[in-house]
């Protein structure tokens, strides 16, 4: 499946692993890129140094490319982004803001930069300012989500820009990944299906949330803070939705979340912990290889784009 996407990054199929917070560390990246995708480390709000050694430790994984997805709340940024520069970093990403300062940096460097946007405005920016492609991601996505869903947001940000888009928010199987092909998309990045892979370092507790839930199961919080943040529904987003339709303080809030993906994904707490997930949960099954996954959605799409039905 030759797109615009693998010509630009130099991989075999047009399937990028999303830089999940706590979830897309080494192992995992290194595993899509060996299989054929794009890895990618999430930087989160770790310090550089750790991001550092993520990217050396993933450098002796795989000869393939692989990118660090920088989260652009982070307190760290600023070093963050000069560890992209230093380590010769061949694909950023970026998230949960405007990376326009550092644009022309990483340009320079050789690095290959893809904004995730949320809104057709964002990805003209991004196109203006010097941006190689863009990952649109639906509200449907897990963690810090936009407003509007990928079926009406792919397809608007797809006749606005020239440079290629990756679709995301939603996609969990083939029948996905031919829909974003449809609606303009040049690739297309999954999580959720991601964190459920065997080479994912994630508490089997939170596997076992996302293989059980349905489609109903995912809840978006701080949406009336202007962060909303999707995750599986549990104790935790129960006692967030009450308080804050009781008006509660943005700090009050803020103190049943913190450290919760943290407590979800290293601990395995799923009950007060934050179980980021997309809707897309609902359509995750089964645990799989990287390669397994990858090579699953690629013929399913195939086939549905040749016109063939197929079975799931
Ligand atoms: O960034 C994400 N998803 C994330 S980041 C994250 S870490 C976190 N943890 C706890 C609470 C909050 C965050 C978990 N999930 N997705 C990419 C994404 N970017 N979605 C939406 C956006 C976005 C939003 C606004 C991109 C640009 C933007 O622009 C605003 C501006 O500055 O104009």
């Amino acid at each position: 499946m030759k797109t615009e996407i693998t010509e630009l990054l130099g991989i075999k199929y047009p399937i990028v692993q999303g830089g999940m917070a706590w979830v897309a560390e080494y192992h995992l990246a290194a595993a899509v890129s060996e299989a054929g995708g794009l890895g990618l480390i999430g930087a989160a709000s770790a310090p550089a140094q750790w991001v550092r050694e993520q990217v050396q430790k993933a450098k002796a994984l795989t000869d393939k490319p692989f990118g660090v997805n920088i989260m652009l709340m982070s307190p760290y940024a600023d070093e963050v982004a000069d560890v992209i520069v230093e380590e010769g970093v061949q694909v950023v990403t970026t998230g949960a803001g405007n990376p326009e300062k550092y644009m022309k940096m990483w340009k320079a460097a050789g690095a290959k930069v893809i904004p995730v946007v949320a809104s057709v405005a964002m990805a003209k920016r991004m196109e203006r300012m010097g941006a190689d492609a863009v990952v649109a991601e639906g509200s449907e996505a897990g963690g810090h989500i936009g407003e509007t869903t990928t079926m009406v947001l792919v397809p608007q940000i797809a006749s606005a820009v020239k440079i290629p888009v990756i679709a995301a928010g939603g996609i969990a199987d083939g029948r996905g990944v031919a829909a974003a092909f449809m609606l303009g998309a040049k690739g297309v990045q999954l999580g959720t299906h991601f964190v459920v892979t065997k080479e994912s370092q994630v508490h089997d507790n939170y596997k076992k949330c996302i293989i059980k839930a349905k489609d109903i199961d995912t809840k978006v919080t701080g949406r009336s803070t202007g962060h909303p943040v999707r995750a599986l529904r549990n104790q935790m987003t129960k006692e967030y939705l009450k308080k804050e339709a009781e008006g509660a303080s943005f700090e009050e809030l803020e103190l049943l979340t913190l450290g919760g993906l943290r407590k979800a994904v290293v601990d395995g707490d799923v009950i007060s912990g934050s179980i980021m997930a997309g809707q897309s949960a609902g359509l995750v099954k089964e645990e799989l290889t990287c390669t397994e996954l990858i090579q699953k959605l690629i013929k399913e799409a195939d086939e549905l784009l040749k016109g063939n039905t197929i079975y799931e």
